[in-house]
């Protein structure tokens, strides 16, 4: 759990940062349709989220630094019986002010009202347009009410700043956070084990996805962080295959990427392992290829390394191991010079992890990958996918697509595997599964 205390604490970081020349405006998440009157389950902003742990629709902060009146601001919801008979209890503005801390709530049907008043005075709003176009637009028509007047020598803003310094901050996970992400992949732990114990030729891929889900949700995650991802056979070479509807076949490799989501938290963990038990010999092969490589990258992680520094590892190892297989001829300097191994591996060693599952915070500074600092977490996922779809692709290669990715916090000294555990080894896995 994250304390009322450090939700506090981020604001006042954050407006320290904005200063008393910028106000601060975050609306919540919107609500999303599915289809015909049913809604997607909600879920709020992250970092509307991150600055006041406030899950409700239809509300809009305000950081106001140094306002007479308070600087923490929420416009929400009035509590309404007949609403709350139907959808449940709302904080209300009591509850905006004792149990969130905010000093000032308003209902939000006033929002058009008061807004003017919190932009007058202030030189630029910190506030990312682009994302949620209805409240720009509430932003932008309140802007033009209060453009060009000056009232008792105050302006009003004349600039919109986005909101990266406090993606700079959620980059930078306190220890608080890191026990919630701990957490939520102790849950994904216990989710892929159970899968990969469940599985056996025959079943289909969206039963190993029920697998997944009962864990998640029986251990308190609502939800997982994305839409896991179960692919056997020829599906293993798609990253991003959701469909998840195949039967699973003898002899198949299966890839499941799901992490669950816990207090908003994501884990985003891989495992590939054989739908029968047992790797055959060219599975074997190329997954202890990306094994070796994974292993190699997390090894250099610590503070002061360099991002990259995880895929020029990565890169390295496995274009060694395609020519080991000789599925790749000719110097591996060369090879990774021309590239060679981008139709077998295709993306980044991993990404920032935290309220989004592809967290925020920058990956460069000044064109230059940036080091790593304690109280980073991301993802290590290196992968090979040998599709047939590859011109001069040995058959036996074909549908064999592995991917590791363990989730990874950077520590005083150097790194945390927070996803350790979980079996990965050709050994553990085979033993796992001939239980
Ligand atoms: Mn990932």
């Amino acid at each position: 759990m994250i304390k009322l205390s450090e939700y506090a604490k981020r604001r006042k970081d954050f407006m320290q940062q904005v200063g008393p020349s910028g106000v601060v405006i975050i609306a919540s998440a919107p609500e999303r349709p599915r289809n015909g009157d049913a809604f997607y389950p909600y879920r709020q902003n992250s970092d509307f989220y991150y600055l006041t742990g406030f899950e409700e629709p239809e509300a809009v902060l305000v950081l106001a630094p140094k306002r007479k009146e308070g600087e923490f601001i929420l416009f929400n919801r009035v509590r309404d019986r007949d609403h709350e008979i139907w959808d449940g209890p709302r904080a209300g503005q009591e509850g905006a002010v004792h149990d969130f801390q905010a000093d000032q709530s308003f209902p939000i049907s006033q929002l058009n009202d008061l807004l003017p008043e919190f932009l007058i005075g202030r030189e630029t709003i910190h506030y990312t347009l682009g994302l949620n176009r209805d409240f720009d637009k509430t932003l932008l028509n309140n802007l033009n009410k209060v453009r060009g007047k000056i009232r008792g020598g105050l302006q009003s803003p004349n600039g919109f700043i986005d909101i990266s310094n406090l993606h700079e901050m959620r980059l930078l996970k306190s220890a608080s956070e890191i026990a919630v992400m701990q957490k939520a992949v102790d849950i994904t732990h216990k989710a892929h084990v159970r899968a990969m114990a469940f599985c056996k030729p025959g079943v289909y891929e969206y039963q190993l996805e029920a697998e997944l889900m009962y864990e998640f949700q029986r251990n308190g995650a609502r939800s997982p962080a994305y839409n896991s991802i179960v692919g056997s056979g020829r599906n293993t070479c798609i990253l991003h295959y959701i469909s998840n509807n195949q039967k699973i076949a003898d002899g198949d490799l299966v890839l499941i990427d799901a992490g669950a989501e816990y207090q908003n938290y994501a884990a985003d963990i891989t495992r590939t392992f054989p739908a029968n038990g047992k790797f055959t010999s060219e599975q074997r092969a190329v997954y202890d290829i990306v094994l070796e490589a994974q292993l190699a990258a997390i090894k250099s992680i610590k503070p002061g390394a360099s991002w990259v520094s995880a895929q020029d590892i990565i890169v390295k190892i496995m274009t060694q191991g395609l020519v080991d297989l000789g599925i790749l001829k000719g110097s591996v300097e060369t090879l990774i010079e021309k590239e060679a191994y981008l139709p077998y591996y295709m993306h980044r060693s991993g990404h920032w992890l935290g309220l989004d599952v592809h967290d925020v915070g920058r990956y460069r500074v000044h064109t230059k990958w940036r080091p790593l600092e304690q109280g980073m977490v991301f993802t290590v996922e290196p992968g090979l996918y040998l599709s047939s779809d590859i011109p001069g692709l040995a058959k036996r290669w074909h549908h064999i697509g592995v991917r590791i990715e363990d989730n990874v916090v950077v520590t005083e000294k150097g790194h945390q595997v927070l996803s350790n555990s979980i079996p990965k080894t050709v050994t553990e896995i085979e033993a796992l599964m001939a239980n």
